[in-house]
């Protein structure tokens, strides 16, 4: 495996080609790519990489809120989906927690931590969250897939609650062939709607057509696949731990209207499918660890 790490990125490449691209602005992954190079993560092409916003594209974290929350207390006053992907994470370095490691020329997976705590703030979100707390946030680089996962620590001295979410852009063709099944006959939030509806999906799989913007409780819980067909191949499968929602998005034609989502018509090659506990609220006790992750296998 070859490691490279620079003050604003650490890269992995595998000796089968795979390789992976992490921001540590965010701990957001910018790039990942197969065995015969080919990119699966949608980046816009005015995507913000200097640490000013938000990366448009990538794998942002969502962390302690999911959106925005203004009638709970403890995190109204965060930004939108909060401060994990517009903090400077630490990069922590390649796990010990690793399986046992090969020959280097035949490592068949790499696994990079990632690590965010209060010293890690700026004065305003310690200000608007201001509870003692670690993230551990591991990226699994393997020549099957992506695995992301979080460790939560509350390291302070009374209870808090939080919301997390992966907000993975997966890059598709032509999104008019995209189908995506595993979200059969299960509640969702359509957040299009007003008010904001709660409703059960029919048997089919969903094909995006318009504007997207659901978060799903997958009926068949967090270890049966959700699957991203396109043109009838298969081309991401994501299985979860501990993530009991699914949200899917996709702005549609609302695009043009985020400066920083490039090209316009780029809704067509891109697809969110985001693991998260974005559904009322984790709550840790003083010194308790909450663990959750998904694997996007290709
Ligand atoms: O992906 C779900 C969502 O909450 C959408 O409602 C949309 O706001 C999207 O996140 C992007 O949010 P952002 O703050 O990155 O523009």
């Amino acid at each position: 495996v070859n490691i490279t790490h620079s003050n604003s990125r650490v890269s992995a490449v595998l000796p089968t080609g795979e390789s992976i691209e992490v921001l540590l602005y965010g701990a957001t992954i910018i790039s990942w790519k197969d065995a015969a190079g080919q990119e699966k993560l949608f980046l816009s092409s005015k995507a913000q990489l200097d640490g000013t916003k938000a990366v448009r594209g990538g794998i942002p974290l969502v962390f302690p809120v999911f959106g925005t929350a203004p009638d709970h207390a403890a995190t109204a006053a965060l930004p939108q989906h909060g401060f994990a992907r517009i903090s400077r994470w630490e990069f922590l370095g390649r796990s010990t927690s690793e399986s046992a490691r090969t020959t280097d020329d035949g490592d068949s997976s790499v696994k990079l931590d990632f690590g965010l705590s209060p010293s890690n703030l700026d004065e305003e979100s310690r200000k608007k969250w201001p509870y003692a707390f670690g993230l551990i946030y591991s990226v699994t680089l393997g020549r099957e897939g992506l695995t992301t996962s979080m460790v939560v620590r509350n390291e302070g001295e009374s209870a808090w609650e939080f919301q997390v979410l992966m907000h993975s852009y997966l890059r598709v063709d032509d999104i008019s062939q995209v189908s995506i099944s595993g979200l059969e006959s299960s509640s969702y939030v359509d957040k299009l709607t007003t008010p904001i509806s709660t409703t059960t999906s029919p048997s089919s799989a969903l094909t995006i057509g318009s504007k997207t913007d659901r978060v799903y409780t997958p009926a068949g819980g967090p270890s049966a696949p959700v699957v991203v067909t396109e043109g009838g191949a298969k081309k991401f499968s994501l299985v979860r731990d501990n993530l009991n929602e699914v949200v899917v998005w996709n702005p549609w034609t609302d695009a043009v209207s985020m400066s920083d989502f490039a090209p316009a018509d780029g809704y067509k090659n891109m697809i969110c499918v985001e693991a998260g506990a974005v559904k009322g609220w984790q709550k840790l006790e003083a010194g308790e660890t909450w663990e959750g992750g998904q694997i996007i296998s290709l």
